[in-house]
């Protein structure tokens, strides 16, 4: 019997190319040097809980190295990889307050954008639960030279790829480019991300929720309402849901992604903002979502469609299969006069 044939992430992509007219090809490379970063931190990720034995921040490990937290080695890799690169000529990571402009001759007039979270979920790194890193590429709005502030202010929707990995049981990288959203897990006896979840749709419904209920008394009514709606006993609709909350956006995305839910990080009346970040965080996963055939939204409005006006904003987010985002809005809007506090 044949065996079947292993597609690599960089074959993939490489083969994808041509479906893009006038593709040049460096849309491809970044993506490998994305993955290839991804690669090295995958490898300290899952050396985390030797860092008792070997050393701690700021402390010398066995080679006299010294060792980094997890996420800003991470932050590290990244902005390495994509700068010695030479694809992409302006960074924005939550790990820097700026963005970083590229100035090597190559990059100052390359033509993409990257926007990145290293390493998500960073109150799991030391309690061996999933973590992510999260990109978002885009084209620059400026014609050539040095990127500028306006080359990242851009709306989600105008995004040319996103993707995220999730260093979980095994190591994932899911990406879409606008036609469709594919998962590859990486193979570490041959260090290579392989196709695994082609074309992934997301459930058009679920019976998972995922949200920080601690904070419950802090939500809006109509969320108030929709959880409570999530707890009743409802045979036709299959409730109650079940509840899933890992605090790794990455990982609760990615498992709302292949089984349905919806997945909440909403404004609270003292952070009307909520919490995630538009750029490297929202845009990219709303992105995914969509492309998989599910919805995202602040609640009111496409987060795709949302004009960022800084680089570290942030907004409210409901993300997940089509039909449980328009219960949670039919309860956000019948509610929307009730006032919080
Ligand atoms: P981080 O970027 O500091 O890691 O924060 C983002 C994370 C998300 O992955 C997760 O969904 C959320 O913060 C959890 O926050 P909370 O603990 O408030 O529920
Ligand atoms: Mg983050």
């Amino acid at each position: 019997m044949l065996e079947k044939k292993l597609v690599t992430l960089d074959e993939f992509v490489l083969e994808k190319q041509s479906e893009f007219p006038f593709a040049s090809g460096d849309l491809t490379r970044l993506l490998s040097d994305i993955s290839l970063a991804a690669k090295i931190v995958n490898r300290e990720v899952n050396k985390a809980g030797l860092v008792d034995i070997i050393g701690t921040t700021g402390h010398n490990n066995i080679q006299g190295e010294v060792v980094k937290k997890l996420d800003v080695f991470a932050n590290e890799q990244f902005i390495h990889a994509l700068t010695v690169g030479g694809y992409c000529c302006g960074i924005a990571s939550e790990e820097t307050d700026e963005y970083i402009a590229l100035d090597s001759p190559h990059a100052r007039d390359a033509q993409y954008i990257v926007c990145i979270d290293p390493l998500d979920g960073s109150s799991n790194i030391d309690v061996n639960v999933s973590i992510g890193t999260i990109f978002s590429i885009l084209r620059r709005k400026s014609l050539t030279g040095p990127c500028t502030l306006e080359d990242f202010l851009q709306k989600g929707c105008e995004q040319v790829a996103a993707g995220y990995v999730i260093y979980g049981s095994s190591t994932m990288m899911v990406y879409t480019t606008g036609k469709g959203v594919n998962g590859f897990t990486l193979d570490p006896s041959i260090g290579e991300f392989c196709l695994s979840h082609p074309k992934i749709q997301m459930p058009e419904t679920g019976k998972t929720y995922s949200v920080n209920q601690g904070y419950f008394q802090k939500f809006e009514e109509g969320l108030k309402q929709f959880i409570m709606w999530c707890q009743e006993i409802d045979d036709d609709s299959n409730r109650p849901y079940s509840l899933r909350y890992i605090g790794s956006m990455v990982a609760d995305i990615h498992r709302n992604l292949i089984t349905g839910g919806i997945f909440i990080y909403p404004a609270t009346y003292e952070h009307p903002n909520g919490k995630l970040r538009m750029l490297y965080e929202c845009n990219p996963l709303s992105f995914i979502v969509e492309q998989a055939g599910g919805r995202a939204t602040n609640g009111h409005q496409k987060i795709l469609e949302l004009q960022p006006v800084e680089l570290h904003q942030r907004t409210p987010i409901f993300m997940g299969s089509k039909l449980m985002m328009d219960h949670v809005e039919s309860f956000l809007n019948d509610y929307a006069s009730v006032s919080n506090k």
